[in-house]
C-alpha cells in the first residue's frame, strides 16, 4: 500500500482539490483551489446544512457539485477533459498487494492497484476509457450495472473481440444513470484475481438529504496458502478477507464529524455474501446497484447483506461519538487464516498454556512487525474445559505496524482483536475532527498550538 498515494487521495477527497476543482473548470468557472473548496465545504457544514450549495442551486441551472466518495486505501483514477469528454486511462496488469503487514500477494488489477482505482463521474457526463491490457492473457472490461450500448458491454466474443495482451481498446459512452456501479473483467478467474473497481455516478441533482461523508468499500476474499503469494482462484473457501484490498487491522479507519450524515457504499465481487454490520447506530438502505431507492422504502437496520455482484448504499446520522465497528458478521470473515484448508497449520498448532503460547507469539514477533503484547487472560483450569481454546490465542497486537494518522488516539492494543473484514468509523466532535483532518493532511503531524500547555 502506498502511503503517499493514499494520503494524496485523501487530501483530494477530504478537501475536494481534484474533483470539485475539475467540476468547476468543466462549467467554465475559474478553477477552485483545494483550500477554497475545503472552506466552502466547511462553511456549508457550519451554517445551515449545505447553505453554500443551496445558493448555487438558485443561480444558473446546472449540475450540482458532487461530494467525492472516499475509498480508504485506494486512489481515484485521474482523468483529463477532451472536448467535454472525461477521459480515463485504465491499464490491466499484475499487481503486488500487501493485504496485511506480513502478507503480500500477487494479484491482478488496474493501474498498479488491486482492487482498481475508483472512477467517479457525474450523471450526464460522457466518458472515454482508454484501456490497455498488460496482462499475459486476453481480457475486457464490463461496466456492471451501467446501461451502455451493446458494443461497450465488455463481454468477450458477444459484444467485442477479447483484448489481446499488449492491445488497447477504447470504451466510450454517456452515463445517464446515477448510482454505485463497478467495472470488472468479465473472466471469472480474473475477477477472483482482484480485477474490479468502483464506478460511481454522482447524481446531476444532489440526493436529499445530502451526505457530508461518502465512503466506499469493496468486499473481496482470497485463498492464499502459507508461503504462497498467488491466490487460488478456484478455491471455494477463503483465508484472507479484505475491504478495499486490505485486511484488518491494516484497513484505514473512516473519519466522520459528529452530527454529520454518512453514506457508505459497499460492493461485493467475490464468492460469498457478506452481512455488513455497523455498531451503535441504525442506518437506512438508500440505494442498490440499480441506483437511488425512493425514501418511502427506507427502514431502520444495522446489518445489510451485500450479495455477490450487488451494491448496497446505506446512510446514517453520526449522532454518537466513538470508534464504531463496521464488519462482516460471518464469523469466519471476522478473522483470517481460519479455514479448513489450513486446519493443521492455523488452528491445531495453538498452544494451550500461557508459557507455550507466549513463546510462540514471541517467535512470530521476531519475524513480523508485531508488538509483543500479552493476550487476554485465561483461567487456571482452562485446559480442563471442553472446547478450550477458542479466541484465547487469536489476538495479535500490531498497533505500530499499522499506524497511520487515522489510527491516532485509539486505545493501546486496539489492533489485537481486529481481523478480516473489519474496520472503524470514527465519529469525532468538531475539535477532534479538525485535529484529525490536520493530521491526515500533514502526514501525521499534529497541529502546532501557539500557546501549547506542557504535558
Ligand atoms: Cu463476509
Amino acid at each position: 500500500m502506498s502511503g503517499t498515494r493514499r494520503r494524496f487521495f485523501q487530501d483530494a477527497a477530504f478537501f475536494g482539490a481534484g474533483f470539485l476543482g475539475l467540476t468547476e473548470a468543466l462549467r467554465g468557472n475559474t478553477q477552485v483551489s483545494g483550500s477554497q473548496t475545503a472552506r466552502a465545504i466547511e462553511q456549508g457544514r457550519h451554517h445551515s446544512p449545505y447553505s453554500d450549495r443551496m445558493k448555487k442551486d438558485v443561480a444558473p441551472p446546472g449540475p450540482d457539485q458532487f461530494l467525492p466518495m472516499v475509498t480508504p486505501d485506494l486512489a481515484d483514477l485521474p482523468h483529463e477533459i477532451d472536448g467535454g469528454v472525461k477521459v480515463f486511462k485504465l491499464v490491466a496488469e499484475p499487481v503486488r498487494r500487501t493485504i496485511a503487514p506480513f502478507k503480500t500477494i500477487d494479484a491482478w488489477g488496474y493501474n498498479g492497484s488491486c482492487p482498481g482505482p475508483t472512477i467517479q463521474v457525474q450523471q450526464g457526463e460522457r466518458v472515454r476509457i482508454i484501456f490497455e491490457n498488460r496482462l499475459p492473457e486476453a481480457t475486457s472490461i464490463h461496466w456492471h450495472g451501467l446501461e451502455v450500448p451493446i458494443e461497450q458491454d465488455g463481454v468477450p466474443w458477444i459484444s467485442q473481440k477479447p483484448i489481446a495482451p499488449g492491445e488497447k481498446y477504447v470504451y466510450e459512452f454517456t452515463v445517464h444513470q446515477e448510482g454505485t456501479f463497478f467495472y470488472h473483467s468479465h473472466g471469472a478467474m480474473q475477477e477472483m484475481m482482484g480485477m474490479i473497481g468502483f464506478f460511481v455516478a454522482h447524481p446531476e441533482r444532489s440526493y436529499k438529504p445530502r451526505a457530508d461523508h461518502d465512503f466506499g468499500m469493496i468486499l473481496q476474499e482470497w485463498a492464499v496458502l502459507p508461503n504462497n503469494t498467488v491466490p487460488n482462484t478456484s478455491a471455494m473457501e477463503y483465508n484472507w478477507l479484505t475491504f478495499n484490498g486490505v485486511s484488518a487491522p491494516a484497513i484505514t479507519p473512516m473519519i466522520a464529524r459528529l452530527g454529520s450524515r454518512v453514506r457508505l457504499r459497499i460492493i461485493n465481487m467475490g464468492m460469498d455474501h457478506h452481512p455488513i454490520h455497523l455498531h451503535g447506530n441504525q442506518f437506512v438502505l438508500t440505494g442498490t446497484e440499480g441506483g437511488r431507492a425512493p425514501e418511502s422504502t427506507w427502514y431502520p437496520m444495522n446489518t445489510v447483506l451485500v450479495g455477490v455482484a450487488q451494491a448496497r448504499v446505506v446512510e446514517f446520522d453520526a449522532k454518537y461519538p466513538g470508534s464504531w465497528m463496521v464488519h462482516c458478521h460471518l464469523p469466519h470473515h471476522m478473522m483470517n487464516n481460519m479455514v479448513d484448508l489450513l486446519r493443521d497449520r492455523a488452528i491445531e498448532t495453538a498452544n494451550t498454556t500461557d508459557a507455550k503460547a507466549l513463546a510462540q507469539m514471541e517467535t512470530l514477533a521476531k519475524s513480523v512487525p508485531f508488538e509483543h503484547v500479552h493476550h487476554s487472560p485465561i483461567a487456571a483450569n482452562a485446559n480442563s474445559v471442553p472446547g478450550f481454546p477458542q479466541d484465547a490465542f487469536m489476538e495479535m497486537g500490531m498497533d505500530d505496524a499499522v499506524e497511520k494518522p487515522e489510527t491516532h488516539g485509539l486505545p493501546p492494543n486496539w489492533s489485537a482483536g481486529m481481523m478480516g473484514m473489519m474496520t472503524l468509523i470514527r465519529v469525532m466532535p468538531d475539535k477532534e475532527y479538525d485535529e484529525m483532518m490536520h493530521r491526515i493532511k500533514n502526514n501525521g503531524t499534529p497541529e502546532q498550538k501557539e500557546h501549547a500547555h506542557g504535558s
